[in-house]
């Protein structure tokens, strides 16, 4: 299953302002709008309120085939048998998330830098995130340039996404010709009014520019 994810629409999740029904229903529209996989992302919930929610979130991934990742929290991905876990530069370093977690399932490392990518492949990860390619509200970070994320592509041999910022009127051509293999997104799905359309235009737009 891992060497054939889909990662074109990659949707990160956070349940922020939002009831647990509403949150599974944006989810779940996502999907049926094309999302390829799921990150369950939370920063201010309480260890069991994750693993609860994630629990509820892996019986839509699982309903649909998509594959279920859980930002951050290895133990929670394992006990939810999460299909993979993603790690960032301050998290636990990525070779030990892949010894913890087995080679079955899927890791993600973000990497800002070139350096960063060339170790996160190295140390066993499976894809990478990268960006931030915009200034957003949902995480403070430093942006990279399109020019510098075709040199991250470039320099491995694993799966790139782009994330920051990213929406329906970003997706252009010279993103998409930076090689990367697809388009994470929180804001522009979680908070839209129509989470299934706004999946349907992203997921075009890929498609259309590639
Ligand atoms: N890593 C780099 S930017 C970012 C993460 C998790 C947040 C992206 O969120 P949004 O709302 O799609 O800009
Ligand atoms: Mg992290």
């Amino acid at each position: 299953m891992k060497n054939k994810v889909d990662y074109s629409l990659y949707l990160v999740t956070n349940s922020n302002n939002k009831t647990n029904e509403e949150f599974l229903k944006i989810i779940e529209e996502s999907i049926l709008g094309g999302a390829t996989i799921v990150q369950t992302r939370e920063k201010a919930i309480s260890t069991r309120d994750f693993y609860n929610l994630a629990i509820e979130v892996k019986k839509i991934t699982d309903s649909y085939d998509i594959p279920l990742i859980v930002n951050d929290r290895i133990d929670v991905a394992i006990a939810i048998d999460a299909d993979g876990v993603h790690v960032g530069q301050n998290d636990l370093p990525a070779d030990i998330v892949r010894t913890i977690i087995g080679d079955d399932k899927i890791l993600g490392v973000s990497a800002a830098t070139v350096e960063e990518a060339k170790k996160a492949e190295k140390d066993g990860a499976d894809y990478i995130g990268s960006g931030a390619m915009y200034p957003t509200e949902t995480k403070k970070s430093t942006c990279i340039s399109m020019d510098y994320l075709k040199k991250i592509v470039d320099g491995v041999n694993i799966p790139i996404v782009a994330i920051g910022g990213l929406n329906e009127n970003n997706i252009d051509s010279k993103l998409i010709n930076t090689g990367i293999k697809g388009i994470s997104i929180v804001s522009a799905i979680m908070n839209s009014n129509n989470p299934k359309i706004a999946s349907e235009l992203l997921k075009k737009k890929f498609h259309h520019m590639n």
